[in-house]
Formats: structure tokens, sequence, C-alpha cells
């Protein structure tokens, strides 16, 4: 049998991942709505909850006071991220038999270019079954994957055929596909670019397709090239791998466009805590932090510092990230996406067993800080302004 080798993206998401490790750790909770965030009289929200809680319109993010009023009977549990991040390592290294090309996107997904990997086992979906059945059979977990030749048609994929997916989206059944479908299904199309297309005419993906590229440049600037494309089936991003490391970041698309300068210093901060944490943690150490903005209109600008020396330290990205904030100013108005990353990076391993390196790039107190997160439990100890980011 020929090798089918325009089939070499596949896409990995678990089903409702942290509900379901709860569900395989106590069999009592396994055919119920579970939701996973914490007590409902709290203030917090949810995290995940099983596909029987989501019958009842109960959704990620969604205040727990709130989902407790849709689904009364459900069973509200904390959040354990001792146990998710095993279970998501264990899954990954189920990935990393099939190919070393793997792009994390979360703790639960990831995209994997089988291109290499192809001649050894045959096709994507042969893959694609192994790595279900061994994510079933060694974590105990459901796992859903898509197929295509691209990254946005596997994820679509796996999104389509979620609980339990396994779908393809083969080359000639792309644009038949996409028709259909609504334009929030389109990477980045968010309510705000749904509400401009609506008044457009545009709902579906198919009507996007058809419009002239012109009049969608001129509602949607850049973006709407990119929109067009995707509706086209085109999508040429590459698989970015982690085998070594260049950079590290985190960023987060609101769902609302903002302009509240503490909303933002709040997001850099976060970022910066989860960034050093993450550094210290690979022992490694970064020299130039790059914060990334996209505004309303889809423009994107990125602002960089190299330091003077090498920092692990959470504060010291912070304090440059937000330099790099104000160095920006107002910009170009309401922001949909703030994004921070360090580049430039080199290991301290080596350079630990010399006491003079010692502590050079990472506070006491940040490595304290660590030692207690380590012993207890991610986020047993975190800076006050975080709180109301905690449970997100
Ligand atoms: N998560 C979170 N807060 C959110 C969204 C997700 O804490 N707002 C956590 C809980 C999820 C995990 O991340 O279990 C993975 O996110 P997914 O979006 O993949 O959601 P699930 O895996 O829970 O469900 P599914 O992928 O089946 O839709
Ligand atoms: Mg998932």
């Amino acid at each position: 049998m020929a090798i089918q080798t325009d089939l070499n993206i596949i896409h990995c998401d678990l089903d409702a991942f942290y509900a379901a490790v709860e569900q395989r750790d106590n069999p009592s909770l396994r055919g119920r709505p579970v939701i996973v965030g914490g007590r409902p009289d709290s203030r917090g929200v949810v995290a995940t909850c099983s596909y029987e809680a989501r019958v009842y319109g109960v959704k990620s993010a969604m205040p727990l006071a709130e989902a407790r009023r849709l689904c009364p009977e459900a069973v509200f549990l904390p959040v354990d991220m001792k146990r998710y991040g095993e279970a998501s390592r264990q899954v990954f290294e189920i990935f990393s038999r099939f190919t070393p090309d793997i792009e994390p996107l979360s703790i639960d997904e990831a995209f994997l270019d089988v291109t290499g990997s192809l001649c050894i086992f045959g096709s994507a979906e042969k893959i694609a079954w192994d790595i279900k059945k061994a994510v079933l059979n060694e974590a105990g977990l459901i796992i859903s994957t898509g197929i295509s030749y691209n990254k946005f048609l596997a994820k679509l994929a796996t999104d389509l055929g979620k609980p339990d997916g396994m779908k393809i989206i083969r080359r000639e059944e792309a644009t038949h596909v996409l028709s259909l479908l609504p334009v929030s299904r389109l990477w980045g199309v968010g309510t705000k670019t749904q509400q401009i297309l609506k008044r457009m005419g545009i709902e579906t993906i198919g009507d996007l397709a058809v419009t002239p590229p012109d009049i969608l440049e001129k509602h949607l600037g850049q973006a709407g090239m990119f929109f067009r494309e995707l509706a086209h089936g085109i999508d040429n991003r590459k698989v970015e791998t982690d085998r070594e490391v260049k950079s590290m970041g985190r960023e987060i698309t609101f769902d609302e466009d903002i302009d509240d300068r503490h909303q933002l210093e709040a997001c850099l901060l976060q970022f910066s805590y989860l960034l050093g944490r993450r550094l210290r943690r690979t022992k490694l150490e970064a020299r130039t932090v790059t914060i990334k903005v996209r505004y309303h209109d889809f423009k994107t600008v990125n602002r960089s510092k190299t330091l003077d020396g090498y920092t692990a330290s959470s504060t010291v990205l912070y304090e440059t990230a937000l330099f790099l904030l104000r160095k920006l100013g107002q910009g170009r108005g309401r922001i949909r996406l703030i994004g921070l990353s360090v580049s430039n990076l080199r290991s301290f391993e080596g350079l630990e067993q010399f006491s003079l390196f010692k502590n050079e790039s990472v506070s006491r107190s940040e490595e304290l800080l660590d030692q207690i997160n380590d012993r207890f439990g991610e986020d047993t100890i975190i800076t006050a302004n975080l709180l109301p980011y905690r449970e997100k």
C-alpha cells in the first residue's frame, strides 16, 4: 500500500482532562457530572467538567456558583495539578514514541508532525489509533485525535470528532467540510470579528471563502486575508517542536478586547511567574525578554529587551515586561492578545556546582518559593496579585 504522505499532522487533545483523571481515580464518579475548580460556594471558576455535566450547559471558565445553579447534583472537586501533571507527562511520553516533532499547546494538547515516521508506522491513521490505544491502556484516559495536512484542519478535526474522536480531514474534502461551519470555527475569529462578519452577511466559512479579498481586507485588515486562507483550507504554519528549546512563552487572547492597564499588567505578572518557574525547573536562564501585543485590528507588535546578564528570576522578567509595556505607550487602542516570552537561553546546570554562580540569577526568596511549591504542589504559595488568576 502506498504511503499517504499528504496526511502528516496529528492533533491530540484529552477529553475533559482534569475531570477524566478524577473519574479514572475514583470509579464512583464515573458516569456522573463532575466539576473541577473548587467548592461551589467559592468565588472561583470551573476549570473543566465531565461530559455528563456539559449536558447541563456547564463550561470551563464559568463561575462555580453558576455551575451549581445549572447542575446542583454535580460533584465539585478542587484542582489537583500534581496528578494532572503526572498524567500529562505520561501522555506526552506516549506521543514521543511516534515522532520527535511535537508541539505542545497546553497540558493536554499537542500537534505531532509525523512526516518522518510514516515509513515506519504506515499512516497517520495507524499512528493515531496506536496513540489512542496506548493512552487508554497506560494512562486510563480517552484522547481525541484529528488528522489532516495542516495544523488548522488537524485541530478542527479533533474538535469536530470529540469526545473519543478520530477524525480525518482529507485535502479533497476540506473545503466541503469547512463550508457549512460557522466562522467562529476559524482560528482567531472571536466574538468581535464574528459581529463584523455578520454585519457583512458572512456567517459560514463558505460565505467567507467566496467573499472577494479586497472586501475582507477593507473590513478586517490583514486578518481578513489570513481568515480567507483558512477558509480555503490553507495554513502554512509549521509544527514547532520543543526539541531544542530556543524560547518559551505564554500568551492569552481575551474574550473581549481590553484596554485596562491593570489587567494587562496582571497577565504579565502571571506569565513572569510561570516562565520563571519553568526556566528554573528546566535549569535554564534567559537573556532576552519579549512582549507581544496584538491589537483589535490584528496588528501585532513585539518589543524586546536584552538584559546585561542572564536571569531565571520571575521578578526580573516582570520588571522587564512592565518596562516594555510602558515603552509601547497607548499604541493602537484596545488589545486582543498579550504575550510574554524569553529567548537567548542557556543552561545553568553545569554552572551550579560552582558556588560562585549559585543564586546569581535567582533570588533566595524565589528559590524558597520553588522548594515549597515543588514539595506541596503547584501554586501553594503565589504572589498576592496573582490570587484572582489562580484557578484559571
Ligand atoms: N482548563 C482550565 N481553565 C480553562 C480551560 C481549561 O483550567 N478555562 C484546564 C482544565 C482542562 C484542561 O485545561 O481539563 C484542558 O483543557 P481543554 O480545553 O482541552 O478542556 P478539556 O480537556 O477539559 O475538555 P475537552 O478537551 O474534551 O473539551
Ligand atoms: Mg482537552
